[in-house]
Formats: structure tokens, sequence, C-alpha cells
């Protein structure tokens, strides 16, 4: 296969001025008419300089083509292969080309293109998806205004859908009907879009800040209108922020959400008519949980955002996606931040970066936030991309400060609305506009891996001077040996033995310029800091609020740690102090284990414990973080080899302790934290929860399989009024088995046997048991009538929590997880080889595992490389996981 790299880089030969798309829907033969205003983007001083003008195409029928009214004959004046059709040789100056294709929507299993969802059609382009509806330049660079006609069946077709406005609409013959919509805003052809079907339709208004007057409307499938509330809200709200935070408004009068059940992504963010998967739009208390809420805000708010930082300003080529998805994820974080606790935003978000971002910057998949090749875009909508380049834009925040921030986005905006632009443009605009250098800094977006930072101080009493002496390294990675330094933002506190923060100032700054945290900026691969007229700190408190995304490698006391546990101001770093703790007590443990000893746990993090569980003025959200030890895949990365059992024994080892020795405290939270309003999905009553929850998984680790615990699970889970306190009980169920756990699962089966999202929750939550019977329990599962290999969702939440989310079971001894994994990999890739590309990546992590492992895993993968007919997609994941 073909690899593209960011240096070939040349702008296209020919502009489209204009787009008229004509749909005759049918589900298995699809007729799409196209006519193109052609101009040439380059000078043309003769009938020489003309180039041949090359159209994207894939899975299309071509029926008919014509240039400025004439026929076109092939092999004479153009020429089609598998990736498109060549004119090739166009005339001079500007020209007209139309284009009739047929296409099979109902066929279409990629779900990429033009497709059917559960009866309704409609289409997925990001990225490259709109060649497998048209022949076109299928690129982000060429923009064009779109006008779209869609003639379908009155009776299963009632609601057609495309960008911009409805121009018009009228019946047909034979009982069709027809609908026009023109987009005024010219944009690629990545945010096209067109939804067709029977939909119920929730509508509501909003007012701008200037006073336009938008209809919102979110359609779904009918009988599941009664669960759009939360998203319209979250829409509303999102709408409300974007103009108060960063002075951007709507800019039509009419903004489409429709959900469907079958989706590749999350959502997408077509302009003025985003499509969503269902599950980050359908919510009501009994089958979406807290946590379910939160997602749907999100995202409704990440889609919504990306007008302004996507849709108005895109993207030059696929290679600066993080442009747009860097930047709307930290848009997105910020919003839920500003409407919730910043904090526990915080801490959730690193949390998830080091579950996914960080494995994947130490792995074979390893690329820059702006890569620089690749053989199948699809692959590169990575963590790194989103969530590593939201800290990029993160780190870029904390150095120039929220006006300075929010100067450069201005600049931003005013230099390239209606273009496609760069990575390289976005940081020029906050250096211009802040007048400052950040060549250095651009490192992040070319330098892949996670840098390693490592802090030691001392402290000198005679001249009361604290020295910080801060090295960088950046492990190498792919493709990258060598690693220059990157300009960091560091923020760093000293706590007195009070645990009050000490002013600070660096040596030569104005007295005047103390504050309890000080971002350092690191530049170089050792740099010395000293503040000068302190006290001697008691505690060092680094890298506050996660001010960069790199790993600290400094050793700090236990006793530390438990200090900055109970005492640091930066609610961040006190989450961090105790899972470092944790960490240390865990990965102890994990070696006492494996020397055939039983694990011991110091008192002082246990007392940390009991402090938090006590602490009557802590926020409860964040208790229930600080409560929450470190996850088996985290404590996996820090371990080379990696050893699944030994981690999950340690793992239960020290919750069954933690259990044992603050029983009383765990059973008082858990009284006293019973929510008895009526059900909310935020605020104090869903920090309660998830406090409550939090206590109860550590009683159910006492002897779980015995009366009381199991008793309580199982009473939780019939009082519960409420998903997330379904959830939580079942989940532990889950783990433990047995008649009780059975029963409850039937009971939580017959109950939503009908509800295809929550049936997704009861797939995952078998998939990820620590039960030891679990793979064959996910086989039997794939028999059952909910799930399809066809549908996404399903895949995700059985084989995909498996192989992802259940190190203990996928990394059975005998390789019988890894043979399960590249089989559904191989069947998929016949189906969905976006969908198999992306279940394929735990594989490529068997560089961390011991021999006899190492061995079983590279060897699915050399299977998986010997299939005929693979994927690009797969290909390029399977090859790059064996380098
Ligand atoms: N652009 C793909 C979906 C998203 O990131 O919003
Ligand atoms: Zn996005």
């Amino acid at each position: 296969p073909t690899v593209i790299r960011r240096e070939d880089y040349t702008a296209p030969d020919y502009a489209i001025d204009s787009l008229a798309l004509a749909f005759d829907l049918e589900p298995g033969a699809t007729r799409v008419k196209s006519r193109l205003a052609v101009a040439p983007a380059h000078e043309q001083g003769s009938a020489a300089d003309v180039r041949p003008l090359k159209l994207d195409g894939e899975a299309l029928k071509l029926v008919s083509i014509a240039l400025d009214g004439q026929p076109l004959a092939e092999g004479r004046d153009y020429r089609v292969d598998d990736s498109g059709l060549t004119v090739t040789a166009p005339p001079q100056g500007s020209f007209t080309l139309e284009i009739e294709t047929e296409i099979d929507p109902k066929g279409n299993s990629e779900l990429s293109g033009l497709y059917l969802s559960n009866g309704i059609f409609c289409t997925q382009c990001e990225a490259e998806g709109f060649r497998r509806i048209t022949y076109f330049p299928d690129r982000p660079d060429v923009l064009t205004r779109y006008h779209v006609t869609i003639r379908g069946p009155k009776d299963s077709c009632p609601v057609l859908l495309s960008n911009g406005n409805l121009a018009e609409t009228g019946e047909l013959s034979d009982g069709r009907h027809y609908a026009v919509w023109d987009d005024p805003f010219p944009k690629p052809s990545y945010l096209f879009a067109l939804v067709a079907g029977d939909l119920a339709c929730h509508e509501e208004g909003f007012t701008t800040h200037s006073g336009r007057e938008v209809a919102l409307r979110i359609y779904v499938e009918h009988g599941k209108e009664s669960r759009t509330g939360w998203a319209m809200d979250s829409l509303k709200r999102a709408m409300r922020w974007d103009e108060t935070r960063f002075g951007l408004e709507y800019d039509l009068d009419l903004f489409n959400i429709v959900a469907v059940s079958d989706f590749n992504m999350g959502a997408m963010e077509n302009k003025s008519l985003n499509v969503f998967n269902d599950k980050y739009i359908l919510a009501d208390p009994d089958t979406a949980t807290d946590g379910d809420y939160a997602g749907i805000e999100s995202v409704v708010a990440h889609e919504y955002f990306h007008n302004w930082t996507g849709n108005r300003v895109t993207c030059r080529d696929w290679f600066q996606l993080s442009l747009k998805e860097g930047l709307t994820v930290f848009r997105d974080q910020e919003f839920s931040s500003d409407v919730r606790s910043r904090p526990v935003e915080r801490i959730q978000t690193v949390r998830a970066l080091r579950a996914r971002q960080f494995p994947e910057d130490a792995g074979p998949l390893a690329h820059p936030v702006r890569p620089d090749s690749y053989i199948e875009i699809n692959n590169f909508y990575t963590p790194t991309v989103y969530e590593k380049g939201a800290e990029v834009i993160r780190m870029l925040h904390s150095l120039l400060g929220e006006d300075g921030f929010q100067k450069g986005m201005r600049l931003y905006i005013e230099r390239h609305d209606g273009q496609a632009a760069t990575c390289d443009d976005f940081v020029a605009a906050m250096a211009d506009a802040n007048d400052v250098d950040l060549e250095q800094f651009k490192r992040w977006y070319s330098q892949a891996g996670t840098p390693e930072v490592e802090v030691t101080g001392a402290y000198d009493g005679d001249s009361g001077t604290y020295e910080m002496t801060v090295r960088q390294t950046c492990p190498p990675t792919p493709g990258q040996p060598e690693k220059q330094p990157l300009q960091i933002p560091f923020a760093v506190g000293l706590l007195d033995a009070q645990g009050q923060d000490i002013p600070l100032a660096l040596e030569g700054e104005d007295s005047g310029a103390t504050s309890a945290t000080k971002v350092l900026e690191l530049r170089e691969s050792e740099q010395r800091f000293r503040f000068p007229g302190v006290p001697e700190p008691r505690a060092l408190s680094y890298n506050r609020g996660f001010s960069a995304p790199v790993n600290l490698k400094s050793e700090q006391s236990a006793e530390e740690l438990a200090f900055l546990m109970a005492q640091d101001s930066d609610p961040f770093a006190r989450w961090e102090a105790g899972q470092r703790y944790a960490l240390r007590l865990l990965l102890q443990a994990v070696e006492t284990l494996q020397a055939g000893g039983v694990p011991e746990f110091d008192t002082a993090f246990i007392d940390a414990f009991r402090e938090i569980l006590r602490d009557p003025q802590l926020d409860k959200a964040f208790a229930a973080e600080a409560l929450t030890l470190p996850g088996e895949s985290y404590i996996g990365e820090q371990m080379q080899p990696l050893d699944v059992d030994a981690i999950h024994r340690a793992r239960e080892a020290l919750r069954r302790r933690l259990a044992e020795t603050l029983t009383d405290d765990l059973q008082e939270v858990y009284t006293v934290n019973t929510v008895t309003e009526a059900y909310s999905p935020e605020g104090e009553q869903a920090a309660q929860r998830a406090l409550r929850n939090t206590a109860l998984s550590y009683l159910s680790a006492l002897a779980p399989e015995e009366g009381a615990a199991l008793e309580r699970l199982v009473d939780h889970y019939h009082a519960a009024d409420n998903m997330t306190d379904r959830m939580a009980p079942l989940r532990l169920l889950a783990d433990i088995g047995g008649e009780a756990a059975e029963a409850t699962l039937q009971d939580f089966h017959d109950r939503y046997r009908d509800n295809d999202l929550v049936m997704d929750k009861w797939l995952a939550l078998q998939a990820v048991s620590a039960r030891p019977d679990t793979l064959e329990r996910v086989k039997a599962l794939e028999e059952h009538p909910v799930f399809s290999l066809s549908r996404p969702n399903k895949v995700r939440a059985l084989i995909g929590t498996f192989v992802q989310a259940n190190p203990l079971r996928y990394h059975a001894a005998d390789g019988s997880g890894y043979r399960f994994h590249a089989d559904r990999v191989l069947t998929l890739d016949g189906i969905n080889s976006q969908i198999a590309a992306r279940l394929l990546t735990p594989l490529g992590r068997w560089a961390r595992m011991g021999e006899e492992r190492q061995r079983l895993m590279k060897a699915e993968l050399e299977r998986i490389l010997s299939a005929p007919d693979l994927s690009r997609d797969v290909y390029e994941i399977a090859s790059k996981s064996l380098e």
C-alpha cells in the first residue's frame, strides 16, 4: 500500500467553485448526479499548462460523465481505476463536469459514505467517505458551495436533510418527494452530510447573542424522542458558553442533529447537520449513567464547537487533523470544567490520557500530534491527535494566559476564516498576537513520545534558598531515535510544615511577583531554578494541575506523598500524590507476590484514605476519585514484563486491606450518601452517588462471595431508581459470579432487552469480568440475538471491552485471548475495516509481555498479515505493530 507523506503535500490543481448534487434514494441502487463548476487553481498561460483533473472515487459505478454538456469517452477522455477517475486533458480555463454514479447504501457495511443504519439513510464522510458517494477531489483543502437535492419515498423517508438552509420541498410522482438544501458556507467534502428516513423530531429554539433566532432540532428513531432532553439542554448551554468564553456565535438559522444506531465514530460535525451515534444523544435516568450524561454533554458540545474550529477554519490536509481535534477537545474540556467541577474534570482527563495516550506513545504506533506519514488516515483518529493534541493547546493556554490565548484565537479566526489551515498557522497566530517566540514549542507537534521530567530539590538554610534542578528527556519512538528538549510549562509549589503554600518568586524576579504556584518554563535538558527568601519546605508539589503531559521520574518519600495527599492546595496534585503512593505500594506488592510472599501495605496510606473518608469538607466527587486506586492497565504500564495475574492479585489485596481496616468508615459513607431527591445527573447528588458507589465497591471486597456483602450488592441493585446505581453493583457482581450474580444479570437483561444502548452495557460488563471463564462467556454472547459483528457499538461493547479493558483474561497464558482477537479482526476486516483496525491495536503491545506471550502475540499478528485481501487499515496497524 502507498505511504502518504506530509512533505509531499501540493496544493490542488483545480478549485471546485460549486457543486450541485442530486440523490435518487434507493436502498440497493441510489443514483447520484453531480455538477461541478471547475476552475484551474494555477496559472494557465497556454494549453500546455493544463493539468489532468484527478477525482477520487471508491466503490462507485460510473453511469455517465460529460464535460460542458459533451459526453466523455473512456480511454480517450478519461480513465478510471480503483482509486478514482482522471479527466486526462481538460480544456483550458473553467468548465462544467457532470457525473452520474450509482451506489449501494444497503450493501455498505463499511459505514463510510452513504449507508443504511436501521433503515435510515445516513452519511459519514470524514475522512475520505465522500469518494464513496461520487467522484470528487476528496481532500479538505478544496472548499466548495453545495446545493443538494434529495428525492426519496415519502413513506419510508418523510425526513430529507442535508447541510445549510432548506431552499425548497415538493411532491413527485410514485409516492416520492424531494427537498433542496443550500449551504452558503464553502466547505470541504468531509463535512457533507445527508440523512433520510422516518425520524421523530425534538425542536426547540435558541437566540444568539446578537439576536439570531436558531431552530434546534434533534432527530432520532421513533420511540427514542423522550430521551433527547439532556442533549438539547447540553447543546443550548454549549452555544451560550462559546459566545461567553470564546466570543463565537452560531452562523445559520438552523442546527440539526441526527442520532443513529450504527456509527463508526462517536459523532460527526458536518456543517449544521451533526450526525451522532445514539450513545451520545439518548439519555434518561433509567437507562443512562451519570457518566453517560457527562459524555453526552461533552460530545454534543464538542461537535457544536467544531462549527468554528474545524468547519469555518478547516484543515489543509489530514496531517493537520489535530488543528481541529486537539483544539476542539481542549474547548470541550474547558466547557465541562466551567459547568462542572474543574479539578474532577482534570483528574478524569488525566486518567483517560494515561490509560490510552501514554500507552500509545510508548508503543509501536507512537506518532507525533502532527503525523509525518500514513497509509490509512482513519488509523490516525487517535488519542495522540485528540487528547495529547488538547494537552498541547492547554500548554499554550498556560504559557499565554486566558487573555493571551483568546487574543491568539481571535487572530487565528480573523486570518483563516473560510480557509484550510495548518498547525503552524495556529501557532503563528498565537505567537503574533502575543508577540512571543513559539518556535521551540512547535516541537510538541513534531516529536512523539511522552517526555520524562525529573526534579530534585535542595534547601540551603544559610541563605534561605530552595534550588530545584529539573531534567527532561524523551524516550525514542519509531523513526525518532533522538529527541530535542521541549518548551514545557511546569507548575510547582512548596508546602510548609503546616501544609500552607510558601509564596514563591524566582531569583531575579520582583518579590511582588510571588505566587503559591509557579509555572516554570523548561526549555533545556537540564535547568536550575532558585527561590530565595523561603523557609524550609516540608514537601514539593509538582506538575500541579498536570500542567504538562509528562511522566515524572522523581522519587518522593512515602511520608512526603502522604503529606501531599492530605494537604496539597492543588486538588490535582493532591489526587496525584495518592495515585503515586498507591502505585508504589502496588508495585511492591506485585514483587512480593511474585516471590511467593504475602503483601503488606503502609498504615500511613490507609490512614490517608481514612482522612479522605472522614473529611466532611471535601468535594464528594473529588473524594470518589481520590479513593479509586490506579487501574490494572495503568499499573501494568509501569512494569516490564507485565504480570497481569500478580497485578490483579495485588490490587485486590490492597482493596481488601482497605476495606477490612476501614469497614466502619466505608459503611458510614455508604449510609449517609443515600440520595433521596428526584434524580439529576449532575451536581451534589451525582457526587454522592460516585462516593457511595466507591464505598460499595470496597465493601464488596470483604469476602464478597459471603452473605452480607453479596446481599448488599443485590439490594443496592434492586433499590436503584437510576442506571448509575444499577450498573455499579452489577459490575461488581459480574466479577464475583455465582447464583445471585447470574440472577441479577438475568433481571437486567429482561428489563432492558429491547434497549440497544443498555444491552451494550450488559455485554460490556460481562466482557470485563475477572472471572476465569470470561472468554467462553464472550463467545457465547456473540450468539445472543442482540450481538452483530456488523454493528460497531456491539463490537466495541463485547469484543473491544474484552481485548482493551480486561488485561487479566485477554492475556491468558495459553494465548486463547490473542487467538480469539485475531480471528475476530480478520472476520471484521471483511465487514468494516475501520472498526477492525481500531480493534487490533492491543496486539501491538507484545513487547511489554514475557517471552512466551510475546511469541504468541507476534504469531497472531503474522497470521493477520498473511491473510489475503487485507484492508489498508488493518495492514497498517498489523505491520507497524510488528516493527
Ligand atoms: N471529526 C470526527 C468526529 C469528531 O472528532 O468530532
Ligand atoms: Zn472532533
